[in-house]
């Protein structure tokens, strides 16, 4: 054994070497898996090995808590309705310190690491960009020691597996645990009854005070299952608690005796529906009992069980709850915790109104991820009442004081203001703004990037913040560098460690040492050859997966994240589509061999997502295929893009397109991983992009597009599309093409919908607004691809420049601005 650090406070004490590795995995191959090294399949080595990693996490695990327990610790609970957390395979090995140990003793079994790595299924427990921050930012909390507990919703189904028949997006189930996950431990004594439906009573005890009694119509049980999140060098081990639904065995009973056999497997089968299913959209509110019933089921259960461990502590004396819990509300999904507190409080503790109210104020703190409408969440009234029939009644409570107390002292009389700030929307269907309960139940707001927070503060909820001021922050997004870029490019990081020591995973802000070797030819080179290699490495990837084989020197262009018209793929396409037209009016048409990729999932309801999807498939295809484009286009769409194909694909990107409408894109994660990995953005002014402009300087990114100040003056004034169209021919071209059957032949009018949604659609995200500075960018970057030293120099500086955007940086801004805890540094006891 050696020692993973010479510092004593870390939660795993010593690391094994290669050889001791060497013997557990045959132990776990022999004892555990019931096989040997002669005839164990590829799953069954992976297998062994994450047991014997667990070993030491589990260690870690104890320590950890123990730790936590005795020096009774303030802590986050992270309440998210997502977790994207990938593969834990390598991740964990290189948290743990003994990735090198791994490689090496596999490979004198004879394995190769990196064909295991591929054996394990993705957890993907998320949509998109939520889903994977809240993954960024737990592995952060344990990194920097922070108490910290996620707590999520175990799917049996994660997102949707994409596949393409003919060009067209097909959903298949994702089961992603159907033989076992081994980094999760079942906690079935930590098991908690869950109610729902039923109704209220109002009952007067002996002294005539009176009382509401909920009588739920169904209980469920939530059993808890645990993931060990690794902090780098082993620094804390925490966890990640997720919720699965059973049928509640005590309720089913009574059915079961009277005769009703058949009725209570049935309702077995519904409280098992409550996890089943991870909802697939991103940024859009579905509106569905089912999703209300499973943000109140894992709401619920993670409140009870915090409420465990601080009774353990405390007993029945709530006046330190609030410095011991904090809670923050990965967007509004998990907003029916504050009723649910509420109802804890007041109907179950007893306490009056005004002391649970003074609790919950300063225990939750919301995080606002979007502006775009369709994705603000509102639950219709009578649909609350039927599911929570008592948080509807509470609800109601905390809008008539938040409305007597607050709206109408600061603005007495005025109706119009407490209609708009009213938790609930009046109209022929009452609805429960959960925006609203978030910032009003909360003791922070904030949005994830400057110019976000800004909008929110002066869109979303500008009489809020004249209530309540100093509630709105800004906390800009940040990524965990050590899966998005030590873990993924390992080549790229021996390079950094030997250039500017190894200290970088966890103070990224030492990158910008790198800046002083840019215009160093050696430094150039060698970054250059990384990233060719990279490149190679994908175009293999490509040729197995999609069977397109590509040219790993021509320049990489890539757009990954979900489909969605505010993201503007088509955007990009119709660049794609300029750039050929252009080399079929002029066959010598001079242009840097571009390879476009794409990586996106459309939500499985949004048409025109999927219309998009096929329109690329199909036009990749005819150019893909076109001898006269003579290989300067290819355009490549990378079939179920998930956490572990960005990792494949990030570190091989020349160009990254953050494309968004400007004010549409609260931050972005991905522009900031791409940066890190030496990419150059194409970008609009928008989320995070701006940020990243500033850190890295105008040379190094290439900007177009209308600002947020010009996209509200082009909406006040009257947008109309048609201008565009009529006074640009190359996009009238364009867009008249998608009416022909030219990519589909025999078959006209198949990708019509692009067109119609631009022209009669109205264009609402300016894709024609923007087309003509969007080429003109992607002009810039075909110039400066030219000049392979000016592009190494841009490439490096990108790299250099990114520091800020770790999401340890994001996690202290979360610590001074709203969580307030102190580090614990875990002793091995
Ligand atoms: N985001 Cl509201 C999602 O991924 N899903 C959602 O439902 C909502 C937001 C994203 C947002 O679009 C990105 O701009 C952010 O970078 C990301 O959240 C994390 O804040």
């Amino acid at each position: 054994m050696k020692p993973i650090s010479s510092n004593a406070t870390v939660a795993v004490a010593a690391l094994p070497t290669a050889a001791e590795l060497k013997d557990r995995i045959i132990r776990h191959l022999h004892g555990t898996l019931g096989t040997d090294v002669n005839k164990a399949s590829p799953q069954a080595w992976w297998r062994a090995t994450c047991a014997s990693i667990n070993e030491y996490v589990f260690d870690g695990l104890r320590n950890t808590q123990r730790t936590h327990y005795q020096q009774n610790t303030r802590a986050v609970h992270y309440f998210s309705l997502e977790y994207l957390m990938g593969r834990l395979f390598s991740n964990n090995l290189h948290n743990l310190g003994c990735y090198d140990a791994a490689k090496q003793a596999l490979a004198e079994l004879g394995m190769d690491i990196a064909d295991l790595e591929e054996q394990e299924e993705d957890m993907a427990l998320g949509n998109g960009g939520l889903g994977r921050l809240a993954a960024c930012f737990i592995d952060s909390l344990a990194t920097l020691n922070y108490p910290a507990i996620g707590y999520g919703i175990h799917y049996e189904h994660g997102l949707f597996k994409q596949e393409f028949q003919h060009g067209f997006q097909i959903e298949r189930p994702d089961s992603w645990r159907e033989y076992g996950n081994p980094w999760e431990i079942c906690r079935p004594e930590s098991a908690q009854e869950i109610s729902v439906y039923g109704y209220v009573e109002t009952v007067y005890d002996l002294q005539g005070k009176m009382k509401k009694v909920w009588h739920p119509g169904r209980i469920i049980k939530a059993v808890p299952w645990d993931i060990p999140v690794v902090g780098y060098n082993g620094s804390s081990v925490n966890v990640l608690r997720l919720w699965e639904s059973r049928a509640s065995d005590f309720f089913n009973w009574d059915v079961f005796n009277s005769g009703g056999y058949v009725d209570a497997a049935r309702e077995n089968i519904e409280a098992e529906t409550i996890s089943k299913v991870l909802y697939p959209n991103d940024d859009t509110d579905a509106g569905k009992e089912l999703r209300l019933i499973q943000q109140y089921f894992f709401c619920s259960s993670s409140l009870k069980d915090i409420i465990r461990r601080y009774k353990r502590a405390h007993g029945d004396d709530w006046s330190y709850f609030a410095k011991q819990v904090v809670i923050q509300l990965n967007d509004t999904h998990p907003a029916v915790a504050i009723p649910e507190l509420m109802r804890v409080l007041v109907d179950r503790a007893e306490m009056n109104w005004e002391d649970a109210w003074n609790i919950c104020q300063h225990v939750f703190a919301y995080t606002n991820h979007t502006l775009l409408p369709e994705a603000l969440e509102r639950w219709p009234v009578r649909l609350f009442e039927k599911v929570l029939p008592r948080h509807i009644e509470i609800i109601y409570e905390i809008n008539r004081r938040f409305l007597v107390e607050q709206v109408d002292v600061r603005w007495p009389g005025d109706v119009e203001k407490k209609r708009k700030l009213s938790i609930i929307e009046e109209g022929h269907e009452p609805m429960v703004r959960m925006g609203h309960l978030s910032v009003v139940g909360s003791f922070r707001v904030n949005g994830v990037a400057e110019v976000h927070s800004a909008l929110v503060k002066s869109d979303l909820f500008p009489e809020m913040v004249a209530l309540w001021p100093d509630k709105f922050t800004n906390i800009t997004n940040g990524v965990t560098p050590r899966r998005w870029l030590k873990a993924c490019n390992k080549r790229l990081s021996k390079l950094l460690d030997n250039t500017i020591g190894t200290d970088w995973p966890t103070d990224l802000t030492k990158l910008s040492a790198l800046q002083a070797h840019a215009d160093d030819p050696a430094m150039q080179d060698a970054f250059m050859a990384i990233k060719q290699q990279n490149k190679a490495d994908l175009a293999e990837v490509v040729k197995n997966l999609t069977g397109i084989a590509i040219d790993p020197h021509a320049l990489f262009d890539v757009q990954i994240k979900r489909l969605h018209e505010y993201k503007r793929q088509h955007l990009n396409l119709l660049h794609i589509l300029a750039l050929y037209r252009r080399i079929l009016q002029d066959p010598d048409y001079d242009m840097v061999p571009r390879v476009f990729f794409f990586g996106a999932k459309a939500a499985p309801g949004y048409k025109l997502a999927k219309d998009i999807i096929y329109a690329i498939n199909k036009i990749a295809d005819k150019i893909n295929h076109d001898k006269r484009v003579k290989n300067r286009i290819k355009v490549v769409f990378m079939p179920n893009y998930r956490v572990s194909l960005a990792e494949k694909m990030i570190p091989a990107a020349d160009v990254s397109e953050q494309i968004s409408t400007a004010g549409k894109e609260a931050s972005g994660t991905g522009n900031m991983k791409l940066a890190l990995n030496g990419a150059i953005t194409v970008g609009t002014m928008d989320g995070a992009n701006i940020e990243i402009a500033e850190e890295v300087g105008s040379d190094n990114i290439a900007i177009f597009g209308l600002s947020v100040d010009e996209v509200k003056a082009l909406y006040a004034k009257g947008y109309d599309s048609r201008d565009y169209y009529y006074n640009n021919p190359e996009l009238k071209a364009i867009l008249d093409w998608l009416e022909t059957d030219y990519f589909t032949p025999g078959k006209p009018g198949e990708l019509a919908a692009i067109k119609r949604s631009l022209i009669e659609g109205g264009d609402h995200y300016l894709v024609m607004a923007d087309f003509a500075s969007y080429v003109k960018a992607q002009e810039t970057i075909d110039g400066w691809y030219r000049d392979k030293a000016g592009w190494a120099k841009k490439a490096i500086l990108n790299t250099a420049s990114v520091g800020k955007f770790t999401s340890d940086r994001s996690i202290e801004d979360y610590v001074a601005r709203v969580w307030q805890l102190t580090k614990c540094e875990v002793g091995n006891v």
